[in-house]
């Protein structure tokens, strides 16, 4: 399971909207972000570039401080 730090999400709709940023990355699912904690937990069913995980969560407004993959 991955893990990605995202800072700048302050409420419901900035998690669901990080949540389809996120959905829309072939290869990843089950994405599940947890508020409080800035995280996002995700599997992979193949191979995922971080750094697109970092520009689609930063076109969505938000910053990645981590990925671990
Ligand atoms: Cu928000």
């Amino acid at each position: 399971m991955g893990k990605i730090i995202i800072k700048g999400m302050s409420c419901r709709h900035c998690v669901m909207a990080a949540t389809k940023a996120l959905q829309e990355i072939e290869g990843l699912q089950d994405i599940d972000i947890n508020l409080e904690k800035g995280e996002a937990t995700f599997t992979e069913t193949q191979p995922v570039d971080p750094e697109l995980i970092k520009e689609k969560i930063t076109k969505a407004g938000y910053e990645v401080a981590s990925v671990v993959s």
